[in-house]
């Protein structure tokens, strides 16, 4: 039988695949790579139930460089693998990695989901904040103002920080979930009130965003004057309210008709 003591250690090199990348020389995927084998030694994974995903890009190609099990997938999809592999094999350590690009841009949808479901899955996104592989191109996260091959004259568009969107995700829903929890005179299980405080927090955020928008681009003052603030501030808590009141009426349907309320539905027509 074998002990504890017999069970091999693993060093970061052991974690070292044996293609070589190739990625440009100097390119910070390399410190990302070599920071993730020195992870993965720290956590003493094992490389036979480990698995890294990816989708396409420059970076993309890290599975490739980790001796563990790996798959590089579709541009943008690396978190629905990692979702369907840690669902199917719980065992599993499952990690995920990508560009700025795969997980923003045409994987943004599927950040705010994982980020929603929150299953037990490490991601890792390299943000070089622009589309490596297909030659430079503006991403979501390229910086207002940066001239790239895209955006010849600078970016006209706001930037996304990844960081910053997951923490004001995770803050806005936890918020939600505590006000639908203790503020109604009824009791509600904290499982329905995280679906109905996730869904709040994205619509909330998505406002945020498009009201941004909106205030940076619209000539809101030359147009209406200094009611133009005003206009924006009755807005923006006409929209808030609608949000908060839609999300509230989520929970309590979500409880009634999939959650730990089904007992008490009326019975449908
Ligand atoms: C559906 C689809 N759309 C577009 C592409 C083209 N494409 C490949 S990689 C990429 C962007 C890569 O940028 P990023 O994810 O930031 O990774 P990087 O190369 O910078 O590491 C794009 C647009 C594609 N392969 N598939």
């Amino acid at each position: 039988m074998s002990t504890a003591a017999e069970l091999p250690t693993f060093e970061a090199a052991d974690y070292k695949s044996d293609l070589k990348p190739v990625w440009c020389a100097g390119c910070g995927d390399f410190g990302a790579l070599a920071s993730l084998h020195r992870a993965m030694a720290k956590l003493q994974l094992e490389p036979w139930n480990t698995v890294v995903v990816s989708g396409i890009g420059c970076s993309s190609r890290l599975p490739g460089y980790v001796s563990t099990f790996g798959f590089n997938g579709v541009h943008g999809r690396a978190l629905t693998l990692a979702s369907g592999i840690k669902l199917a094999r719980p065992e599993l350590s499952v990690i995920a990695v990508g560009g700025d690009g795969d997980g923003i841009a045409i994987g943004g949808n599927h950040f705010l989901h994982a980020a929603r479901r929150n299953l037990d899955i490490a991601y890792f996104m390299m943000d070089n904040e622009i589309y490596g592989l297909t030659k430079g191109q503006a991403a979501p996260t390229t910086p207002s103002g940066d001239k790239t091959k895209s955006t010849y004259w600078g970016n006209p568009e706001p930037s996304v920080d990844p960081c910053e969107l997951a923490i004001s995700f995770a803050l806005l829903t936890g918020l939600f979930a505590m006000i639908y929890k203790l503020l109604p005179a009824t009791r509600i299980a904290w499982g329905d009130v995280w679906i109905g405080a996730a869904v709040t927090a994205l619509l909330f955020w998505l406002g945020k965003i498009l009201i941004a928008l909106y205030i940076a681009h619209a000539a809101v003052g030359s147009n209406l004057g200094a009611a133009g603030a005003i206009v924006v501030l009755v807005a923006w808590v006409y929209y808030s309210s609608q949000v908060f009141f839609f999300g509230a009426e989520f929970t309590r349907e979500y409880a009634l008709r999939h959650g730990s309320r089904q007992a008490e539905a009326p019975p449908q027509a």
